[in-house]
């Protein structure tokens, strides 16, 4: 298939195929949420985050704008077309007949919200309250994506109810302790409960054929089930990382660079017994380079692996975060050509480079990377 900017095409199999058309967030109106269930649990014990709430100062939105606006550009003058979303007012109350909060997030990270598979755009359930409606920012791009390319499947997974039944009250505590979460997260013990399928986006990496899933705070067994129904064609794999005491998001744990070589979390690395897929097709994974920071920026959600979250161009060429000296580092080492993209004040609003894109279009078709499955060995 040849990419044409003129016409919009959505076709997106893996995370580093040659990248030519991306969504990339904005900061506007951007809320730290009241507390809720999953959020509560997310949000570390010690942040500077707690018993706070409401709309983010301005002078920090625009500081973020500014790196998003550069970034934006930056993928522009590669010639590559970007897309940016519509805030909708997050400040207001949010009510479904089940609940209400006192606002919605923001709309930075559209990883999060957004599955692309091949001509198929996906809208997560999410599962905090506060995110419910956040799909409703990309809704004027899938509309276009729909109307300009007749192949382009659009798709919303179910609705949730995200009553109290989909929480476990075992995390209510913000004083648990970080020894107590390691032992819960390794047993899979984690905040939310299987009553209906839960998913985040960014919970998923996409190997052509193979999707790979994280069980964990934003993603339960339900929904890793509820993907392989509907995405009969794929394998899908869950995986969990032991050691993270605050598992959302695969995208600062699990990095997969080019065919054959992954990134991983030396902090939370791959149990021994999910390696199969990888060990038995070749393919190389590695530590990550330890982050250049001690602690995130202020009102940040995200730990400091942030630096793992690249955004891969095209099996040759990366994006890190320019202050991630080890990380720019080790990926040069490795051979890539490395653009550094200052983005330190945008990790508060919802994560690094790759939270902050969703794929609309990739070149190249759905590959199968892992003919040997584990089961099948
Ligand atoms: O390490 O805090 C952040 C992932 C954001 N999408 C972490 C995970």
């Amino acid at each position: 298939m040849s990419w044409s900017p003129e016409k919009t095409t959505v076709n997106s199999w893996n995370e580093w195929d040659p990248l030519k058309h991306v969504i990339v967030g904005v900061a506007d109106g951007c809320c730290i949420p009241p507390p809720e269930p999953a959020l509560d649990a997310k949000v570390p014990e010690d942040s500077d985050m707690r018993g706070q709430w409401g709309p983010r100062p301005q002078e920090t939105v625009d500081a973020a704008n500014a790196q998003l606006d550069n970034f934006a550009k930056l993928l522009e003058d590669r010639g590559i077309r970007v897309d940016r979303p519509d805030p909708i007012d997050f400040s207001q109350a949010i009510a479904t007949p089940d609940w209400e909060t006192g606002s919605g997030f923001g709309c930075m990270p559209p990883r999060d919200v957004l599955l692309t598979v091949g001509s198929e755009m996906l809208e997560a359930t999410m599962s905090y309250r506060c995110r419910w409606f956040e799909y409703l920012c990309y809704r004027p791009l899938l509309k276009e994506y729909y109307e300009a390319d007749p192949k382009m499947r659009h798709e919303a997974a179910p609705k949730p109810r995200l009553t109290d039944a989909d929480y476990r009250p075992d995390y209510l505590s913000d004083r648990i302790g970080v020894e107590k979460r390691l032992e819960w997260t390794a047993d899979k013990f984690f905040v939310t409960t299987d009553e209906e399928p839960l998913f985040d986006a960014a919970d998923t990496l996409r190997f052509g054929r193979d999707l790979v899933v994280q069980h964990g705070f934003t993603t339960n067994l339900k929904a890793i089930d509820w993907l392989q129904r509907h995405f009969p064609e794929h394998r899908v794999h869950a995986v969990n990382f032991p050691g993270d005491p605050y598992p959302i998001h695969i995208d600062a744990t699990f990095t997969p660079l080019r065919p054959g070589l992954i990134m991983n979390n030396p902090d939370r690395r791959l149990p021994d017994d999910q390696r199969g897929l990888f060990e038995k097709n070749g393919w190389e994974i590695i530590e990550a380079a330890r982050p250049a920071h001690n602690s995130p920026p202020p009102l940040c959600y995200s730990s400091v692996w942030l630096s793992m979250n690249v955004l891969v161009l095209d099996p040759k060429t990366v994006c890190v975060e320019a202050s991630e000296v080890n990380q720019l580092e080790q990926l040069d080492k490795l051979g890539f050509e490395v653009v550094p993209v200052p983005f330190r004040d945008a990790y508060a609003f919802g994560g690094g480079l790759h939270c902050a894109t969703a794929d609309v279009y990739r070149e190249g078709g759905c590959e199968d990377y892992f003919p040997h499955q584990p089961r099948e060995i």
